[in-house]
Order: structure tokens, then sequence, then C-alpha cells
């Protein structure tokens, strides 16, 4: 759209005034943040209505991306940047003597999203509208978010994440298609006079669910597509019987995000939010579909469903369930229609978080969603059993053990099922899904992740952004293949040193931030070494603490080297007692540093408190080095890798997940790989000679980092300590931590020999910079709508280079 900033002002003090009846000079951040949201807002009206008439009047075909997470970060400048209005609303602000940062920053990040998965949903919703594609989210609209996470005394405390306090002004209730979802009671099937199957509910919860929509504004193409959140609510007519518990039951549904990140919450209360919009959103699907078409005959051909992971697998049997119940379609059409429409994205290898339900709980709660997936089961088990024989079936129907088994049920009901790197996607075949893999071959592919650059370059990363433009032009803000441009100038000096002075600039910045909300004074002149995930074993922060205690121990023997500000960011689920203890010592280690004249000067730890994606914009930009380093084969993608090397730091890597990838990309000499390799880790598992304590004995410094867990060198871990410790030693250190530790160290010594040479690591750095555009979203959506939804894929135009390659 187009808009003058003299335009913008009058609007903006008119939209104040409406709302505050005050003039702007009285209005508080938060105020005039809600005034510029709203007037946005009402930017993006238009465009929304007319994508949403353009879709029905040309029978676009629509993609559903179910997920019961979306993280997608602070909205405001995001969509003032995809309107194309950013610079004219920035220099009206400056003109009233605003400071647009300071309004953006009173946004609060909706708390919808645990980490990887939610992040990759949203980024898959701005990517989907910026290529012009018909795609809509399905999820939940949670009251509270992921906690808010502080640290009292170096422990994780967690406060309620009141996201929604201050009101979302992005949303919009749109009570008039609300639809009902059934919980519990019990089905009663009768044939009726048509000849049709009647089913008919007895004594069942009803659920009003409310849907709230929220604008997907592409980039500068005028598309606006839908994310659809659902509210629960009581019934309307309710009745006078209806109890303040009732009430209260169902508003829990979704008044909190559960917390677990690649783990299975295992709760009642978790099936019931993920039928609750799962339901929601087939119904409204099909209600709307039908508005239109007599039969349901043509549905697949307008309408693709994805099940990201598979908390909405039930969108499988839910829509068998409409299409026989509702639309008195018979199972075998059903089942065809049903394939073609659905697909499914496995995002993790982790056991424990392949998700299954007790039979009992599942049956009770969705009587009649239960009958179906055990016809399901019955015709997997009759189509199969012959040519693959009972003990293989009986491994990977998706009823056994008493319990139902999502991923099979989604894998058994999709057409096509990826996993999200190309090492993951092969683990997908050879272990958790092998033998569902040998019925279904053709099903299998791999859509690895991406990130999109608008939000980590253009929105975080303004001082590369204004460089990248001065040098190779502004074509890469709407297709970041043309990053590679930069290889032109891998030998231009002056442009080597801008580009150090933009990181400087960064990290100075950081350090701004640093000290304004943790009150620690960090060098900017240090190297910034950057963990910033969700804290879990197989991620391996751990790995990360020993080397900066190894570190330690060497400058206290008086080993001079450059100096490293080591950067952590990662909330623990809150049972998670082992991530809790890791991130006490953490903190505790960072004290013992800072409080060390002798080390001080060589080292330094902050733990930032609630990382998010907002913090994420800060600390990105400002990373020189990108710790990525999980245990091979655990780490099923990652996507924080591929945002970093976007911002020129280099990555430290295990191969494993994206991270082989983004070796491919950038080639050996511009990554720090180290590590066995997820070979070497299976061939230890199928030996079964894993002994974590001959690489104690046999490595003195392993040995001395390991027994200051326990000696009462670092004050206030007695308990935390000695756990690690037995996890680690007594255990058998499950993650592989003590058999990496060598190398990693390696990899870490080069790294700062490397640092002594900042030409050099200027080179690195552009070369990962230009090889980050292929990790856009943008293609990968693309790819999925190739390969996966059939849909056409629009602009920009996917070169065809493959992150494979
Ligand atoms: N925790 C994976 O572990 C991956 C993201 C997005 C995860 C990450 O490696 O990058 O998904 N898995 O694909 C997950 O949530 C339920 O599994 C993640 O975010």
């Amino acid at each position: 759209m187009s808009l003058t900033k003299e335009q913008f002002i009058t609007e903006f003090k008119d939209m104040a005034l409406k709302l505050y009846a005050a003039p702007i000079e009285d209005l508080s951040s938060q105020q005039l943040y809600q005034a510029l949201a709203l007037l946005t807002r009402s930017y993006i009206a238009q465009p929304w209505a007319n994508t949403k008439e353009r879709y029905d009047e040309e029978e676009t075909k629509q993609v559903f991306y179910f997920s019961i997470e979306f993280l997608p970060g602070r909205l405001l400048q995001s969509n003032l940047l995809n309107l194309g209005i950013l610079d004219e609303v920035e220099a009206g602000l400056e003109e009233l003597d605003l400071h647009p940062q300071k309004i953006f920053a009173a946004e609060a990040d909706p708390g919808l999203g645990n980490g990887g998965l939610g992040r990759l949903a949203s980024a898959f919703m701005d990517a989907m509208a910026s290529v012009g594609m018909a795609g809509n989210g399905n999820g939940i609209r949670y009251q509270y978010g992921l906690f808010k996470q502080a640290f009292v005394n170096g422990y994780q405390v967690e406060l309620p994440d009141d996201w929604m306090r201050n009101g979302f002004p992005w949303e919009t209730r749109k009570e008039n298609r609300a639809v009902t979802v059934k919980f519990g009671g019990w089905v009663e099937l009768r044939p009726s006079r048509s000849g049709h199957l009647r089913v008919i509910y007895h004594n069942t919860d009803d659920v009003l669910a409310v849907p709230y929509d929220v604008a997907m504004v592409g980039y500068r193409n005028g598309v606006v597509n839908n994310l659809r959140l659902w509210s629960a609510e009581a019934p309307i007519n309710a009745g006078p019987h209806f109890t303040l518990e009732q009430r209260e039951r169902i508003n829990q549904i979704t008044q909190i995000l559960y917390p677990d990140d690649s783990d299975n919450a295992g709760k009642e209360l978790r099936l019931r939010q993920e039928y609750f919009f799962t339901s929601a959103g087939i119904q409204s699907i099909v209600r709307h579909y039908r508005r239109t078409h007599n039969s349901m005959a043509g549905f697949a051909d307008r309408v693709a469903i994805h099940i990201n992971d598979t908390h909405p697998a039930m969108a499988i049997p839910e829509l068998m369930r409409v299409l026989m119940d509702d639309e008195h379609v018979g199972w075998d059409e059903a089942w065809r229609i049903t394939l073609k429409v659905m697909s499914y994205t496995n995002h993790t290898l982790l056991s424990e978080a392949l998700e299954v339900w007790p039979i009992d709980m599942f049956s009770g709660l969705l009587p009649r969603i239960y009958q179906i997936v055990q016809e399901i089961d019955r015709r997997f088990r009759l189509a199969f059993v012959p040519q693959f024989g009972q003990a293989m079936i009986d491994r990977i129907a998706p009823l056994g053990n008493g319990q139902v088994r999502m991923a099979y049920l989604a894998t058994i009901g999709s057409h096509a099922v990826n996993g999200v790197a190309p090492l993951h996607s092969e683990l997908l075949k050879k272990d958790v899904l092998h033998d569902l893999f040998q019925i279904f071959p053709e099903r299998f592919n791999n859509k690895t992740n991406g990130i999109t650059p608008r939000r980590w370059i253009q929105i975080g990363d303004r001082p590369l952004a204004h460089l990248l433009d001065k040098k190779i032009g502004t074509a890469w803000r709407q297709n970041p293949l043309a990053l590679r441009k930069l290889h032109d100038y891998i030998d231009d000096t002056h442009f080597l040193a801008d580009l150090n002075a933009t990181k400087a600039e960064n990290k100075r910045e950081l350090a701004k931030y640093i000290d304004q909300t943790v009150h620690v004074k960090v060098d900017p002149d240090a190297i910034f070494d950057v963990q910033i995930k969700r804290l879990h074993a197989y991620k391996r922060q751990l790995l990360h603490l020993l080397g900066i205690l190894d570190a330690y121990l060497a400058i206290k023997r008086g080993e001079k080297r450059p100096k490293r500000l080591h950067i952590f960011g990662a909330k623990a689920a809150p049972s998670y007692v082992y991530a809790k203890e890791i991130i006490k010592v953490m903190n505790a280690v960072a004290d013992m540093v800072d409080s060390d004249p002798d080390v001080s000067p060589y080292l330094q730890v902050v733990f930032l408190p609630n990382y998010g994606v907002s913090m994420a914009e800060k600390i990105i930009p400002a990373a020189d080095i990108s710790e990525q380093i999980s245990t091979a084969g655990k780490e099923a993608s990652g996507t924080s890798n591929m945002k970093l090397m976007s911002a020129g730091a280099l990555t430290l890597a295990t191969l494993d997940g994206a991270n082989i990838e983004i070796k491919n990309a950038v080639g050996d000499d511009n990554i720090e790989i180290f590590g066995l390799t997820e070979k070497e880790i299976a061939g230890y598992y199928q030996r079964g000679d894993y002994r974590s304590r001959d690489f104690y004995e046999k490595d003195p410094r392993l040995h001395a980092v390991l027994d200051m867990l326990v000696n009462g060198k670092i004050p206030g871990i007695e308990t935390e300590g000695r756990d690690i410790y037995n996890a680690l030693l007594m255990y058998n250190d499950e993650y592989f931590v003590l058999a990496d530790f060598e190398s990693y160290l390696a990899a870490n010594a080069r790294l700062d020999k490397l640092y002594q040479q900042p030409e050099l690591w200027a080179k690195k750095a552009l070369v990962n910079i230009a090889e980050s555009g292929r990790f856009s979203a943008d293609f990968t959506v693309q790819r999925y709508g190739r390969e996966i939804w059939h849909v056409v894929p629009q602009t920009p135009e996917d070169d065809g280079t493959d992150t494979e390659g």
C-alpha cells in the first residue's frame, strides 16, 4: 500500500484522539502502541477482505495448517514492513518526537507457543502469505502462554505469562462463526429411514468454539491470509442447571499452553485441547465448503489440511466423522477424501515425545472418534497382515498396548509424511516409522525447515540490512537467494571491515540491552558465543558449560585467550528437574567467573531470563558464534542455527539436524564441525559399549572439570552439581557429552585462533550470510505447496536450489 508521512501523521493523531480522548503527548508507550496497532489494522482490513473474496471467487485451493502452537513474535513492526509502510510510519513518528522502537517494544509477545515447532508454524504463515499461497492457520487462543521465566538465587522461577493483559489488538472475534465441539457421553448408531446411519449423541459435554482471526500479512503483495485461533466458551443456551464448575472446566480448555517442548504431556486436558481445536477447524472448513458446494465430492481438490506434529492428528478421524455422520459419505469414499486431504510432519525422534493416549481416556472422552479409530485399525490390519505379518502390523497399528498411537495414526491417514531435515527424514524411515515406511514408501519425504529473513534481517538486524542494500542492492529483500551476490565481495577489504563494524555495532546494542535488563556490564569487544534454545539434555547446554569450566581452569593456570562472552537463553519445562539443575549451575558458574578478577578479563557468562522471539531479535544480530551442539541424531532440524547463520555467526556444530545442510551450503571451511556422527553413536548403542567413565579417567582436563561439580569450588550447587555428575558418570551419560568433550574443546580453540584474524573471520561470516537465503521459509512452503499440498506457488520464484545439495 502507499501512505505518505503526512497522511500517516494526520491519521495517527486522529486515531489516538478517538481512542484516548487525549493528545499524543499525554499517552504512554502502551497507549501509543494500541493506537498504532489499531491504525495498522485498519490498513489491513481491505486487503484482508479482498484476499478472502478472491479465494472464494476463484475457488483457490486452500491450505489449512493445523498446529497446537504458533509463535508469531511481535506483529506491529512486521505488519508495517509487510504492508510496505514501515519507513513512512517511522519517519512520521519521529517527526512527532516519538521513538518508534519504544512503541514497538510495548507490544507483548503472543504466548501461543513453546519453541521451534510453534515458531516454524508462524514462519510458514508469514511465508505462505508472502508467496501468495492461500494458507490459513488453525490453532488455539491460549489465554496464558508459556510461563515468564525469572531467576531467584540462580533458580528458575515460573511466573504467569499474562500476555493478553492489555488485549490483543490483532485479533477479530468471529462469534458468528462459532461451532460446537462435543466431549464424552455415548453414541447410538441408528439406521434412519433414508438408509443413512444416524449417529445420536447422548449426555455429551458441549463446548462452544469461538474463533478469533488474526491477519497474516504478505510481504508487499496485497495478500492477507488468516490465522484462526479457537477459544472455548460455555454454550449460549447452557440452561439453568449449568454450574459454575462446568463453566470453569470449559474455560480451562484454552486457558494455558502446555510448557512441553519435545515431550509428551499425556494429560486429559491436553487431549481435550487437541480435539477441541482440531474438531472446530474441521467443522468450520467443511461448513465453509458446503456453502458453495452441494456435495463433498470435490472437497479434496479445494482443501489441503496439514497436521503439524501429531497434536492435531485427530483431524483424520474427525474428518471421517464429519464426512460420514454429517455428510453421509460412505467409508471408502470418505477414506479416499481424507487421505488426499491430509499430510503430516513429524518433528522429533525422541521416544518421550511420541504421543500416545491410554485407550480408556481416549474412548471415554471421544467415544465416536474412538469408534472410527477402531475401524481404521481394523481395516489396516485386514489390508496388511496378509502381506506383512501379524507381528509387524501389531507394532504399528493405530491401536496397541492399550494405547492410541498418534504418529502411526497420522502416517496411516495421510498421503504424505515428512521430516524436517534430511538426516531426520532418513532416521524416520530407518527407526521410528520404519515399518510404516515398508508399507507406504511413496508417502515419505523431506522438507527442511525454514526461517523468515524478513523478521531476522530486515527487522532484527537493521545495520546489516542497510549494509546489504548499499552493497548488493535491495533485491535480497524480495528474494533472499540474491544474498549470493555477496560472494563477489569476498576479497573486498573495505566491505569485510564494514561487515565487522556492523557486527560490532550490534554487539554494543546488545551490551546496552543486557545492562538495562539484567544490570550486567559486558565487554562488547569479547567474542559473543551464543546458545539460545529450549533447555534440554539432548541439546547439551551442559557440554557448553563444561567447556566454560575448562576455560576457567585454563585461565586460572595463567593461559591467555581472547575474551569470550557466553550468552544463554533457555526455558526449562517446569517439571524437568534435570534441566532446571543445569540452569542453576550455569548461573552459579556465571557468578563465580564474574567475581574472580583473575578470570573475568577473559571470560564472562550471562544467562538471560525469559528468552523468546523478541529477545532473539536482539541476540542473533550480535552473535559471533552459534552453538548447535546437540547429540548427533537427536535434533530433528533446529532453526536457530539458520537464523544465526544469516546474521553471519559461525556455527559450532555437530553433524545433526539442519547443521548438515548448513555445512553443505557454506563448505567445510566456513563452519566448525566436531563430535561423534549419528552413525558412530548408533554403533555405540548397537554394541552397548559406551562407557562414559573411560573418558573421565583418560582425559585429565575432563577429570578436572567434572570434579568441579562436586568439590565445592562452585558455590551453592551441592545437590545440583552432584546430580549432574552422577548423570554423567554413574548413569553413563545418555547424551554422549563426555565422548564429545575433547573435540568440542579443539573446535573452540580453532575459533579462538581464527578470531585473531578479523578479516578471515569476516570472510567466513560473509559466506554464511550469502548462503543463508536458501533457508528462507518462502522456499520451504513452496516445496510443501508443489510436492504435498498441490497448490500453485507464486512469487518469488524458487530457483530450484535444493537445501540438500
Ligand atoms: N523441539 C525439534 O526438536 C525442530 C522443530 C521444528 C522440534 C526441532 O529440531 O527444529 O521441532 N520438535 O521442526 C518438536 O517440537 C514435538 O517436536 C522442536 O521444536
